[in-house]
């Protein structure tokens, strides 16, 4: 599929997200102030703050301005995906997760400030999110607040990211079939991804129908996320390596080239591509650019 073909050629994407990110980031920054208990607000800004590419909350005010919308009802919300997206990489870094000393070029949160704190900035971060949309949300009905709560609330817990971590580390050592390697990445990957979509459009004056129409689009780039995260692991060693046997081929985790072959993987990114922008065609053209250019930013991206 070529991209160029989803694109409205007038569209600034790289000027929209930097615009919108500074909004996201101008906002983070206002939400945890380095206050008393310094250390704890230290240990949430470090990680918060620590230069993500921002794209839960930016597909979050994207959704909600495309149902007609105004940025400042998403901004709540989309502060809130991000903490728990933050949250979720300092809990899934520490030692009894995956032990990864390094994320976003920095020492992780628990390398920087200890375990115990590490969690508890995790904590914090999850419960600050709540309160957040609850507290900060203006301009939007309360029983929309309540339905968007709800939302995030599910893609969070034991059916939303908690799900796929909880599968992932079951797994560990064992063969994973393709259904497995899907479930786990629709939840520890794509349940945030469409909540940040849902809640922008819940947010934004959605009526049911376009809610729902952006859930299926928010599956499909949550999906693709992953496989083409897959993908790059493939073709970033093997270019590393200088050729054939990537690393991603050679070690025991399951990816979608090692289970149905790199052709097929692609393939399948590119239906995914597709079903996601069969779903924004219902709505204008040039009011969808963003979200169409979001795709394809997931689906083409080289990191
Ligand atoms: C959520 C209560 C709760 C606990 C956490 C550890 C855990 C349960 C879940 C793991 C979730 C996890 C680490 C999923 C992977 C998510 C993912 C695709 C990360 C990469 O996202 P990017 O590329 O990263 O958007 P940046 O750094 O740009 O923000």
């Amino acid at each position: 599929t070529k991209p160029e073909s989803y694109l409205v050629s007038s569209f600034q994407f790289e000027e929209y997200m930097k615009t919108k990110a500074k909004h996201v980031n101008k906002a983070l920054d206002e939400v945890v102030p380095l206050q008393e208990p310094v250390r704890i607000h230290e240990a949430m800004r470090y990680s918060l703050l620590a230069g993500g590419k921002r794209v839960r909350p930016v597909l979050c005010i994207a959704s909600c301005e495309l149902v007609g919308g105004d940025e400042s009802q998403a901004i709540p919300m989309a502060c809130a995906v991000e903490m728990i997206h933050t949250m979720s990489l300092i809990h899934d870094d520490l030692p009894c997760m995956d032990n990864d000393d390094l994320r976003r070029g920095k020492p992780t949160n628990h390398k920087a400030f200890g375990e115990e704190v590490a969690i508890l900035a995790g904590d914090a971060l999850l419960s600050l999110a709540f309160e957040h949309v609850a507290a900060r949300t203006v301009h939007v009905s309360s029983d929309r607040v309540v339905r968007a709560i709800a939302e995030l609330g599910s893609s969070v817990g034991s059916e939303g990211l908690v799900a796929g971590q909880i599968v992932d580390i079951c797994s560990e050592g064992k063969q994973v079939n393709l259904r497995e390697l899907e479930y786990i990445h629709v939840h520890k990957t794509a349940k945030l991804l469409e909540a940040s979509v849902v809640c922008g459009a819940i947010m934004g004056g959605g009526n049911v129908s376009e809610v729902e129409r952006m859930r299926r689009y928010a599956r499909c780039i949550g999906l693709l996320f992953q496989v083409v995260d897959d993908i790059l692991d493939v073709t970033k060693s093997s270019e590393e390596l200088g050729k054939t046997a990537g690393k991603d081929l050679a070690s025991d985790k399951a990816t979608y080239p090692k289970l149905m072959g790199l052709d097929k993987a692609k393939k399948f990114a590119g239906e995914l591509m597709d079903k996601a922008m069969k779903e924004l065609e219902y709505f204008d053209a040039a009011k969808a650019a963003p979200l169409y250019h979001l795709a394809n930013y997931i689906a083409y991206r080289q990191n």
